[in-house]
């Protein structure tokens, strides 16, 4: 994996580049739909081909590794050809669903042992077994195995996990140099900075990620509850440390506001379960703001979901029409709505990248926060 750094803006900290992997590139900045199980919930490969213009998606290393298995990801010949997605794939660690989703749960220094949300069988995930999970999945980039602290979480708690998520990272550093792909194409492995809301944590952490010296850098343990403007305040001082010719990943991050404000801080991958979650609950984000689609104002609205979204479905479908499939409960609500929203995600990105390059980032920054956080 490689990263080559495009554009600066003279008004930010933002920035375009190209991530180039075995599997495609990637413009940055970039939001990564979330498949979980190895499916964008409620969206096909083909749609999220041509109509979001996905260029890489995310699969859990967790949720994987319960349903289907190893054993039949091994046998697909890895995640791509299971799922037929031959274009860039990231896989998250485990480090985050273990401590949100599994049952009771030991977190000791070798690794965490947990119950399965689906059966209820126990499992151990060390940093080792991890990379070797995701070495089976065979994602394009994998994540080191961390732990996510809660918010609010104490200071004295937050150095320790801080202190063993550095060491797991090495663990995972020497278990992943020493083994290789298993199906003929390189796998970059991202390290993740934690430290809470604590500057000298972030600091401390931030430094140690750099030092190692990896592909790119991710940024973990923010977006779970602290206000906006400390996640804000931790990531910009985290981004002024981690290297700049290295891609600088936000995980789990956003709202539309939330993401143009942390490419301004120099943020290059964001991912987040938001536009799919929020779609099947009638929540569509737009160009000029935030629609319910159950409230009665959509009701004869025959105009078009959002004609500034080039994709088929946000100027075919009309806001009436999708009113009425999610008060009828229909599945194509969610269908629509999820393409939709990632399609306005990968639009707004895509825009940014363009205002970046043409040096009119930070003024239509502010302009599109506005409007984009607007309830409709
Ligand atoms: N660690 C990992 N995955 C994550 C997070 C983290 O801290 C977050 C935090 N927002 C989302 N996903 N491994």
């Amino acid at each position: 994996m490689k990263f080559i750094l495009e554009n600066t803006d003279p008004k930010s900290k933002a920035r375009t580049g190209v991530v180039k992997t075995d599997h495609g590139d990637i413009q940055t900045p970039i939001f990564m739909p979330v498949g979980t199980a190895g499916s964008v919930k409620a969206v096909h490969q083909r749609e999220l081909t041509y109509d979001v213009k996905a260029q890489i998606i995310l699969g859990n290393t967790y949720h994987l590794y319960l349903r289907p298995g190893l054993d039949v990801l091994e046998k697909a010949g890895g995640l791509h050809k299971f799922n037929g997605w031959n274009k860039p794939i990231l896989t998250d660690s485990g480090g985050y669903q273990v401590f949100s989703l599994a049952g009771t749960r030991k977190i000791t220094e070798e690794g965490v042992l947990f119950k399965s949300h689906i059966d209820g069988s126990k499992h151990k995930f060390t940093p080792e077994y991890v990379m070797d999970i995701q070495r089976s999945i065979g994602a394009d980039i994998i994540m080191a195995f961390d732990e996510c602290t809660p918010y609010p979480c104490e200071f004295g708690y937050a150095r320790n996990s801080m202190e063993m998520t550095h060491r797991w990272l090495k663990r995972c550093i020497e278990q992943v140099d020493n083994t290789s792909g298993k199906y003929g194409y390189s796998q970059a492995l991202f390290p993740i900075v934690q430290g809470s809301v604590y500057k000298d944590l972030r600091k401390q952490s931030a430094e140690f990620v750099a030092s190692c010296g990896r592909e790119g850098n991710a940024i973990g343990g923010l977006s779970v509850g602290e206000p906006a403007e400390m996640m804000y305040e931790m990531t910009e001082l985290v981004t002024d440390i981690l290297p700049g010719d290295k891609p600088r990943y936000l995980m789990g991050v956003g709202t539309p506001a939330n993401i143009l404000e942390c490419i301004a801080l120099g943020v290059d991958m964001f991912d987040c379960v938001m536009p799919t979650r929020n779609a099947r609950n009638g929540m569509l984000f737009t160009s000029e703001g935030i629609m319910n689609m159950r409230n009665e104002k959509w009701k004869d609205d025959f105009s078009p979901i959002d004609p500034n979204i080039n994709s088929y479905v946000s100027s075919f479908y009309s806001r009436a029409y999708l009113r009425h499939l999610t008060v009828s409960k229909e599945i194509l609500a969610a269908q629509i709505a999820s393409v939709h929203n990632l399609s306005f995600y990968l639009w707004l990105v895509a825009e940014a990248r363009e205002k970046i390059k043409s040096g009119e980032f930070a003024a239509w920054k502010d302009e599109m926060v506005k409007k984009v956080s607007t309830r409709l």
